[in-house]
């Protein structure tokens, strides 16, 4: 399968639907009242991490993703239905980041977390609510508010108990292919692994996941060979295995590569507990083993395990010592990554212009919405709305009659604002 460890996607929410324009008309039934209903809410952009999947791969292909708005209002006091939610599903350790690639907007670390990250507009009123003393009859209604949209990377940091780090040729790939179900390209070329592999160690009744990682080599971290950024993959595990390659000449420069590449990449890589492997011991003469461990340790200043992935001769106590450490990193700390906050920009305030106008916006630095005129909605705004239905729209006729002749003429001009704003043709 392929690996795919970023994407960009555009997300929208839907919009909400708008309410309705309609009045009671039935026999005998004079003056039947406005009983437009209210505009669905919109769907929403629903992050789901889902157990099983280990790439971005999907994302490669299909990059917007946009739920439905809401259905509108009808007569009746029927209220649109809502629209429906759009679900993405991403693999377990999966962050979203804004635009900038930076600022982590969530964090998906356990299968079945669901997070809604772009909340549907809300539906617009329908007439029925605009009803008033003094406006009995009203053609008001709400176009309901619009979905919110962006643009955000979505990155996939794979969680795994235990990171496998080393020059190419080290010997990674073999060691997971002997401890797990995992099939990893393996070959005596640099560079066979491309992308990380994850396999699930196990050992009795216990089990652990551990990843498989490109090799690094000297100035990995200015983008020499694969580069760094595969280390992502085990910044989050508990625990480094690293794998020196015993017929290296000499493994004490080796060792140091990495260690200096772990340093230059930052965060707590350098910090991580870290088990010192000298593999393919199979292929040394012993005076040879003991002279390259020694070395390794004082330059270490660790204990160094000798092993070998292809014969497994000192593979299950590597593992059961990486087990050992797990264990108790899980005891003291159950989970490793703490996950920010989740920012979303909550709907601009009821009574204000929709940002669509052009006159409101999201202020990212004060974190409110800014412009816009406190005025409602009116009428005249709104070029196409609710009035689906044709009949529904002579009701209005008979309204404005009703208000003529009502006995609040002189309110006439002004409607049940509260700011008073003048009305249509006032
Ligand atoms: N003799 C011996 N050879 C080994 C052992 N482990 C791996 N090899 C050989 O070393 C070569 C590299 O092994 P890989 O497992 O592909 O090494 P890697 O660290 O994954 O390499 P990259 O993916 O390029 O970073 C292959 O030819 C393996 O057969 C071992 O324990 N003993
Ligand atoms: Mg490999």
């Amino acid at each position: 399968m392929k690996f795919l460890d970023q994407a960009k996607v555009f997300l929208k929410s839907g919009d909400g639907g708008p309410g309705a324009v309609a009045f009671r008309r039935e026999k005998y039934i004079e003056f039947g009242g406005p009983d437009g209903g209210d505009g669905g809410r919109g769907g929403d952009v629903v992050i789901e991490a889902a157990d099983g999947l280990n790439t971005l791969i999907d994302y490669r292909y299909k990059q917007h993703f946009k739920a439905q708005r809401g259905h509108h209002g009808m007569g009746s006091n029927r209220n649109g239905a809502r629209g429906e939610d759009v679900v993405l599903r991403v693999p377990v350790g999966t962050q979203i980041l804004d635009e900038d690639q930076e600022t982590v907007l969530c964090d998906l670390t356990e299968a079945g977390q669901r997070r809604v990250f772009l909340r549907g507009g809300d539906g617009g009123h329908g007439n029925a609510h605009f009803k008033t003393p003094t406006n009995r009859a009203p053609r008001k209604f709400h176009p309901g508010w619009p979905g919110q949209e962006q643009w955000v990377w979505l990155r996939l940091k794979l969680i795994a108990d235990a990171g496998l780090l080393g020059l190419p040729n080290a010997g990674k790939s073999t060691f997971l292919a002997a401890t797990t179900a995992a099939k990893p390209k393996i070959a005596d070329y640099p560079f066979t692994t491309l992308a990380p592999n994850l396999g699930v160690v196990r050992a009795g009744d216990e089990e652990f996941v551990i990843a498989d990682i490109p090799g690094l080599i000297e100035g990995a971290h200015e983008g020499h060979g694969l580069g760094d950024r595969f280390l992502g993959h085990v910044e989050r595990s508990r625990i480094l295995l690293h794998l020196i390659d015993g017929t290296a000449d000499d493994v004490v420069a080796s060792y140091r590569t990495i260690r200096n590449e772990l340093a230059a990449y930052g965060g707590n890589l350098a910090d991580k507990l870290e088990v010192i492997g000298l593999n393919k011991a199979d292929a040394l003469l012993d005076e040879e083993i003991d002279e390259k461990k020694a070395a390794l340790e004082e330059a270490s200043g660790a204990e160094v395990m000798v092993l070998s992935g292809a014969t497994g001769q000192g593979v299950q106590k590597v593992l059961y010592r990486l087990l050992t450490v797990i264990k108790e990193s899980k005891a003291e700390e159950p989970e490793v990554i703490h996950a920010p906050a989740t920012r979303s920009i909550p709907r601009p305030p009821v009574g204000q212009k929709l940002p669509d106008d052009g006159e409101m916006r999201w202020d990212d630095e004060t974190g409110e919405w800014v412009g816009g005129e406190d005025e409602d909605f009116e009428e005249d705004d709104l070029e196409e709305g609710a009035l689906e239905e044709g009949e529904e729209l002579e009701g209005g006729e008979e309204d404005e009659a009703l208000d003529e002749d009502g006995p609040e003429g002189e309110e006439d001009g002004s409607d049940d604002d509260t700011d008073g704003t003048p009305r249509h043709g006032a």
